[in-house]
């Protein structure tokens, strides 16, 4: 069976999810340990992050190159149109929504996560003790928007993702105004790339992911309940409902993620 090792709240391995689950592939979970399981990570593929792919012996690292392998090997349910033009739309969305929405997305939910307590504290896994989550929760806001300082994500760096976001997705509602599927009639690597690397917008509603309750519907505040947008994250649902396999039971292959660490 096909192996993949995630980030159960990783936009780029939601992403591959999503492809895996529209080429009706089974497929088995690891959640890796932020750390010390990528440490794990780089001894089996050479980088560190997620998602990779694990196909008998071979090792795919990289989102792009799980879908380009999947399409190779696995060719039912086509996922790259054959037509020249679409075939460069496709690929050429595809290489956006994971530089814009995947990269800028991250930026937001930062901004969210620093303004709102008890969503930072609903991010954390299920597994975190209460009273570390108590400790989380009391944390001033102020101290996460320093800690974005650190990394980057200074207050400017923030509202420019954010205002770029909402270009994106007012570009995306007029691009789906008037077809099911961003290039026509038929779904491609360019709707579930963009699919999926929207959850940190706004978490999907059903149980599709493996996170707190509390989190389903939730997202960045201007973007997530913003009205102007409606109609992206009603196509989204429709592309969920009709393509993703929701979980049964612990995930959605009927077998708990493991995790991978160094003991
Ligand atoms: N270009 C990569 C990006 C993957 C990526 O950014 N993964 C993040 C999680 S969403 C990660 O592994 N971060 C941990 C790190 O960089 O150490 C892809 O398309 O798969």
């Amino acid at each position: 069976m096909l192996e993949l090792y995630q980030f159960e709240i990783s936009q780029y391995s939601e992403k591959v999810r999503l492809i895996l689950d529209y080429k009706g592939l089974e497929y088995r979970k690891h959640e890796v340990t932020p750390g010390i399981g990528q440490v794990e990570l780089f001894r089996m593929t050479g980088q560190r992050q997620v998602p990779v792919l694990k196909d008998g012996n071979k090792f795919v690292a990289d989102s792009t190159e799980i879908a380009k392998y999947l399409e190779t090997h696995y060719p039912e349910q086509p996922l790259i149109p054959t037509d020249s033009k679409k075939r460069g739309f496709c690929l050429m969305m595809e290489e956006w929504a994971d530089e814009s929405i995947g990269i800028k997305g991250r930026k937001a939910l930062f901004s969210a996560i620093s303004q709102d307590q008890s969503f930072r504290k609903s991010l954390l896994p299920i597994t975190t003790p209460d009273l570390f989550k108590n400790l989380v929760g009391e944390v001033p806001s102020d101290f996460l928007k320093l800690l974005g300082v650190g990394v980057g994500y200074t207050p400017d760096v923030v509202a420019s993702a954010i205002k770029d976001l909402k270009q994106d997705l007012s570009a995306l509602c007029l691009i789906l105004a008037d077809s099911p599927y961003l290039l026509g009639d038929e779904p491609c690597l360019a709707d579930f790339a963009v699919a999926g690397l929207s959850i940190l917008l706004k978490f999907p509603d059903d149980a599709y992911i493996d996170i707190p309750e509390a989190l389903r519907g939730k997202g960045v505040p201007g973007l997530a309940d913003n009205p102007d947008y409606e109609l992206f994250f009603t196509w989204r649902d429709r592309l969920y409902a009709q393509f993703r396999k929701p979980l049964t039971g612990q995930s959605n292959t009927g077998t708990a993620p493991t995790s991978i660490q160094i003991d």
